[in-house]
């Protein structure tokens, strides 16, 4: 287990210092996430939501411990077995660096170190314990004794070292902070051209139990499949905007800057969402008008997709039509809430295209645009069975009473939230225990890209109830009452609660 520790804190360090992607435990690990079926990923991300990335890291843990553990046990006799399975894993380390999505050739360093460094210190160690251990014919007792103290002195020496080294590299791997506040200074000093309107006071009922109207950036949700969150300083930033094109756009960070900036109230939404689920937010978002830079690039005919990369690798394809759109509002956002994205929220640079599911649109850590066709790429869910054009649906959640609450003798309220991006919602309509459509109280529309509170209340005889919800777009099409599961392309049906009251 040293051995291992030391193999994996050797190369977690040496990838900090070179290349934080080739960290060969995170690699592992984002083999592992790649090559999930969909069902265990689905699993990972209803059952412990953000939490699932430490779980996974966990998980592999406890796995790496045991073999480690069982290599071990085989060897103590001869350090063969140990130093055999210490290689298989150093090799499955290297292996999973190179075939990693953004794979160069520094990154072999770190797996390399840590193959090293972990035979090394089994080979160590192993010589230690047997001589140790198997007292020499005719050496005294207190030669045994100083062995084992040396053992003993090395084992800890390695275990701490093994632990710095781990240490070290997650701090040196993390540090965007800097340019962070950079960024947050530039923005509040520059001129936007276009501010979100303020909230008004009625636009949310969070005394009621709905969420604020605004989400807090550390309660944003957050979904992807970075296992660490890639931190690239905005001064380091550039992109090409290329493929189909008239005229290749290459851009720095001070270049987006320097363009006129805009900020829009935008309600996020994932496509994992099941009914009733959390997987929605609403931002402030300050960014560059995406449409008004692919005119300027110059779309040629054809290109049906605008293809967007990530410095992680990930990849998803968006219909450029849709971005193209005059009224659709897609940005090239580098502010959230009045300071620059968050690390886990795609830092420096990500996309937003309201009315699309974030796995088609989201991209954050942005680090390319490609204008293509749909025919020619595929995006990162789209080859694990989702559908290539995700429109959001219209929905609606009930925030209160919580399932299975108990609700005070009296009036009852029932509060939630709707959506139906980018076409926004007329009308929500509640009913209890299967009786009547009645039409819920809607707060203060902020505007059409974002969610939409609602209240209605009730005189309600003690007992079980059960409350049902629908909502209706401004264009008269209500939510469908079919449930469906999230894939391929987002859940629907009406939201049910039960609740009692006392
Ligand atoms: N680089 C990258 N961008 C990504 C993803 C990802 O896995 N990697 N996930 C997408 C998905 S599925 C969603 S729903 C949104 C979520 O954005 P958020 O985490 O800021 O809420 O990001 C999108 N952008
Ligand atoms: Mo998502």
């Amino acid at each position: 287990m040293l051995a291992v520790g030391a193999a994996l804190g050797a190369g977690h360090l040496v990838a900090a210092l070179i290349s934080p992607a080739s960290s060969p435990f995170l690699a592992v690990g984002d083999v592992v996430i790649r090559f999930s079926p969909q069902f265990l990923t689905e699993f990972a991300k209803t059952t412990f939501g953000t939490a699932d990335k430490p779980v996974l890291l966990g998980g592999m843990a406890v796995v790496i411990a045991v073999v480690a553990v069982a290599a071990g046990l085989a060897s103590v006799r001869r350090p063969a077995p140990g130093i055999g399975v210490i290689g298989g894993l150093g090799l499955l380390g290297l292996l999973a660096v190179v075939t990693g999505p953004a794979f160069t050739w520094v990154d072999l360093a770190a797996p390399a170190a840590a193959l090293v460094v972990g035979v090394d210190a089994f080979r160590g160690l192993h010589a230690l314990a047997t001589r140790a251990y198997v007292p020499a014919a005719g050496g005294d007792g207190n030669q045994a004794v100083s062995r084992r103290i040396l053992l003993l002195g090395s084992s800890a020496a390695v275990a701490v070292v093994s632990l710095a080294a781990g240490g070290v590299g997650q701090l040196l791997s993390g540090g965007v902070g800097d340019s962070r506040r950079t960024v947050t200074d530039r923005l509040a000093r520059a001129r936007l051209v276009e501010r979100a309107p303020a909230i008004p006071p009625r636009a949310a009922f969070p005394e009621l139990g709905t969420p604020t109207f605004l989400t807090a950036n550390p309660d944003f949700y957050r979904i992807d499949v970075a296992l660490r969150v890639p931190a690239q300083r905005a001064e380091d930033w550039s992109m090409r905007i290329h493929g189909m094109v008239d005229n290749e756009i290459v851009l720095t960070f001070d270049d987006l800057l320097a363009r006129p900036l805009v900020e829009r109230t935008i309600t996020l939404t994932c496509v994992s969402n099941p009914v009733g689920g959390p997987l929605i937010s609403t931002a402030n978002f300050i960014g560059v008008d995406l449409r008004d830079l692919l005119l300027e690039a110059g779309v040629r005919p054809g290109a049906d997709q605008l293809y967007s990369t990530s410095v992680d690798g990930w990849y998803t394809g968006t219909p450029t039509e849709v971005v193209l759109e005059p009224g659709r509002g897609a940005l090239l956002a580098i502010g959230m809430n009045g300071e620059a994205l968050p690390p886990e929220h795609g830092f420096p640079v990500r996309m937003l295209v309201p009315g699309l599911y974030g796995y088609v649109s989201g991209t954050k850590w942005l680090t390319d645009l490609e204008l293509t066709t749909f025919s020619a790429d595929s995006g990162y869910w789209l080859e694990r069975g989702w559908a290539q054009k995700a429109p959001i649906k219209t929905q609606c959640r009930i925030d209160t009473p919580r399932g299975f609450a108990t609700a005070a003798r009296g009036r009852v309220t029932v509060a939630g939230t709707a959506w139906s991006q980018p076409t926004g919602v007329s009308r929500v309509e509640v009913r209890m225990d299967g009786g009547a459509w009645q039409d819920a109280e809607l707060a203060t529309e902020v505007n059409a890209d974002t969610w939409r509170m609602w209240r209605a209340s009730f005189d309600l005889p003690p007992g079980s109830h059960t409350v049902q919800a629908r909502a209706t777009d401004k264009n008269g099409v209500g939510q469908t009452e079919m449930r469906a599961e999230p894939i391929p392309d987002g859940a629907s049906g009406w939201p049910a609660t039960i609740f009692t009251v006392a």
